[in-house]
């Protein structure tokens, strides 16, 4: 339950960063299981992973997990998460948990606080299938760094202009990526067709098959 100060917090900056979410023992058990992933992965298609031993089926629930490569220049410039899947509600946050402490040297978050009541800005990206906002008018230079520790929890909104610092150090930056929206939110167009998109964590969501299989259908 989040007090009173931690949601006036969100309300001003647009994310929070959380402690004791998760035991020790539940990181490691994270930890190595995402080590186990990824060392399936380098051999084999992602999907065909997925297919491997997991051990409950709450695993398949997040979205992405990321593991910033060492010695990396950014990859991740400022952004809206808006611009990769616009909702008409706003209702969509990002959950990053952190399995490594996070630095401006090892690729950590930037963020630009209170940037999400901009609402959503011009998009400047100029690859297909990518979106950055302005690099001139948010540098990550003047963006705040937001350095979590291992187990700890970073919640922020669709809008809030964020990035990530280039990974300088010489090992990976690990976190598990959910990005989640209230069901009774609507997208404003067809956006990512990920196997875990539309999953519901809590209730049921009336816009969405609960067959996997027939999970991008439109109910
Ligand atoms: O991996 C990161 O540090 C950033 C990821 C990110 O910004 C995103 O997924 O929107």
């Amino acid at each position: 339950m989040l007090s009173q100060t931690q949601l006036q917090f969100y309300k001003d900056n647009g994310y929070l960063l959380l402690d004791e979410v998760y035991t020790t023992a539940e990181i490691d058990e994270c930890s190595l299981e995402y080590d186990e992933i990824f060392a399936l992965k380098k051999n084999s298609e992602l999907e065909a992973t997925w297919r491997g031993d997991w051990k409950d089926e709450a695993s398949v629930i997040f979205l992405g997990s990321l593991n910033l490569p060492s010695g990396t220049g950014s990859a991740f410039p400022m952004h809206q998460d808006y611009q990769y899947f616009p909702y008409k509600k706003d209702t969509l946050v990002a959950v990053f948990i952190h399995l490594d402490d996070t630095s401006m040297e090892n690729g950590g978050l930037a963020v630009y606080p209170g940037s999400h009541h901009l609402g959503p800005l011009e998009d400047r990206g100029n690859i297909p299938g990518w979106h950055y906002v302005d690099q001139d008018k948010f540098p990550i230079e003047k963006a705040t760094p937001v350095n979590a520790k291992r187990g700890q929890v970073v919640i922020f909104s669709y809008l809030l202009v964020h990035g990530s610092y280039p990974n300088t150090s010489d090992s990976v930056r690990r976190m598990l990526l959910f990005q989640m929206m209230s069901a009774h939110d609507e997208k404003l167009r067809e956006t990512h067709r990920s196997p875990c998109q539309g999953m519901v964590l809590s209730g049921r969501n009336p816009h969405a098959e609960a067959n996997i299989k027939k999970r991008h259908e439109e109910c």
